[in-house]
């Protein structure tokens, strides 16, 4: 596959600020962006939002970091370092997604932000307060470039339960009423099917983005990847469709190379690119 352009050595690369939680495993949340981001050739910039206490096996507890602390590290990014686009992963709290938003509205970096909604860990550990739900809908989707909910989130989120592609559109069209610019209804949940497909709605047409299913228990991180990658597609200027398709095919290969680790789930990986 291609993939995005390589900076010369010496050359400042192009910038994306990960806002995210850490995961102790190094499978998901802000490692997860690190490794994605790097091998993709860009430069990753973060404004950490909660430190998980983490392995294989699940989340045993988080500690949020507060909120002021999250928009002091947005500002320090985007007023020296500049970025062209970025993504939010774990918020934790309503007062993170909030001042998150804020600070956005604030500093307008004037550049994509793709928000991952992310709520629960693979293993149903809680990682976003219920509270914050409103918070999201109401004051972060209105700013985003690209929200990326798995159906999980999508049930959370706006109600919907997906079972099929007529559901599938039905949460498109509830969650892109919030103000998204482009919903991205992720259908790899949808454990029936022999495809993973993907609906992509900006409120007039739908893209539909299918992957053969990758047969792996070692998926964790597999939604920060995706997001990782898109916003580093639009950080090169590619278009929604286009960096969600780039993205897409990378998470794929990304599932291809998974690994296992620990007693658990192992982590999708980029890893691949080394060789
Ligand atoms: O994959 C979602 C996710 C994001 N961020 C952190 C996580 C997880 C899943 O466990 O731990 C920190």
């Amino acid at each position: 596959m291609n993939y995005l352009p390589v900076p010369a050595p010496g050359t400042t690369p192009r910038r994306v600020l990960t806002i995210a939680g850490s995961d102790s495993g190094g499978g998901a949340g802000i490692q997860a962006d690190l490794r994605t981001i790097a091998l993709l050739g860009v430069h990753a910039c973060v404004a950490v939002t909660a430190v998980t206490v983490q392995n294989t096996l699940g989340v045993k507890g988080f500690h949020a970091v507060p909120g002021d602390v999250v928009a002091g590290q947005m500002e320090a990014v985007v007023t020296d370092i500049g970025i062209q686009a970025a993504k939010t992963g774990m918020l934790a709290s309503a007062d993170i997604v909030g001042t998150v938003a804020a600070t956005w509205r604030r500093l307008q970096p004037a550049v994509p932000l793709v928000v991952d909604p992310v709520c629960a860990s693979m293993h149903g550990d809680p990682l976003l307060a219920p509270s914050a739900l409103e918070c999201l809908r109401e004051q972060l989707f209105p700013l985003a470039a690209l929200v990326t909910p798995n159906l999980d989130e999508v049930r959370l989120l706006v109600g919907v339960d997906v079972v099929d592609e007529q559901s599938q559109r039905a949460a498109a069209t509830a969650l892109h009423a919030l103000g998204p610019r482009w919903v991205l209804v992720k259908g790899g949940h949808l454990r029936s099917s022999g495809h993973s497909r993907d609906l992509l709605y900006d409120g007039g047409e739908f893209h539909a983005f299918d992957a053969a299913r990758v047969p792996t228990g070692n998926d964790h991180g597999g939604g920060d990847t995706l997001a990782a990658a898109i916003a580093c597609a639009l950080a090169h200027g590619f278009a929604v469709p286009e960096a969600v398709a780039f993205g897409k095919r990378w998470v794929t290969e990304c599932l291809r190379a998974a690994y296992p680790l620990g007693r658990g789930h192992g982590p999708v990986s980029p890893l691949f690119r080394l060789s």
